[in-house]
């Protein structure tokens, strides 16, 4: 295969999950992210597999999202793939009591930072007439849960975006999926909780979450569907889990 895909976030969790399949399916790779080590290490692990380039690089800046693009190499420039995996929630608080900080991060990367990418990315696809978007939602896209609120708001832009994008991109050889996980076992909590590991940690005790490998197998399922088959959109739960708020723990 001589296809590259562009994967945010891929620093850990299910963007770096992402980058290894991507990798085993034999996808050249640029990986994106804030930090640089965390990249560096993972380009080694998958460079004998396949080409690797490293875009380092803070979706919230507009000017760091196109200079990074810009800067890649004219054989990875054309980007077959993208997936818009950054994305993080900040706080649990109820909405009177919500930290403003918190909702800038999580509406400036989750949502800005998302069309940042895109917009670099989209016209060369349409030029080329072909391609590939994979957007990460949540069930927080697809309902609200307590003290969900911004977060969820954020993760209801993107579901509109994808749906947006699946329009206006209609005709130009663009298949656009949304995938949304439930609980998924990452550094999510320990993020949304700022470093509160216990707290973080009691998420996913008492049931089997999902393993960020877990999304990563089905985004490569859909990616390499025929050309002719868009999977859409997709809810993905662990079994012990029905809702946002229903969970069944032992
Ligand atoms: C992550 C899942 O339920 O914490 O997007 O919002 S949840």
């Amino acid at each position: 295969m001589n296809k590259t895909a562009l994967v945010t976030g891929a620093s850990s969790g299910i963007g770096k999950a992402t980058a290894i399949a991507l990798a085993e399916a034999g996808f050249n790779l640029v990986i994106c992210g804030r930090r640089k080590e965390p990249l560096t290490d993972l380009k080694t692990q998958l460079q004998e597999k396949v080409k690797v380039e490293i875009l380092q690089f803070d979706v919230r800046s507009k000017e760091e999202v196109k200079k990074a693009i810009e800067s890649l190499p004219k054989e990875s420039k054309n980007i077959d793939l993208l997936v818009n995996n950054a994305g993080n929630a900040h706080g649990l608080d109820p909405i009177q009591s919500g930290n403003l900080e918190d909702w800038d991060a999580m509406i400036d990367i989750n949502v800005k930072g998302l069309l940042y990418v895109s917009r670099e990315l989209i016209p060369q696809m349409v030029e080329r007439g072909s391609g590939d978007i994979i957007n990460i939602g949540s069930i927080a896209g697809k309902e609200v849960y307590p003290n969900g609120n911004v977060y969820s708001a954020s993760k209801h832009a993107v579901d509109a975006i994808s749906k947006g994008m699946r329009i206006d991109l209609n005709g130009k050889g663009i298949r656009v999926g949304a995938i949304n996980p439930g609980l998924v076992e990452t550094n999510f909590s320990e993020v949304r909780f700022k470093g509160d590991s216990e707290r973080a940690k009691s998420v996913y005790e008492g049931y089997r979450a999902l393993k960020p490998e877990d999304i990563a197998d089905i985004i490569v399922f859909m990616v390499t569907r025929p050309a002719h088959v868009n999977i859409a959109d997709l809810l993905v739960l662990p079994t012990a889990q029905a809702s946002s708020t229903i969970v069944h723990k032992e």
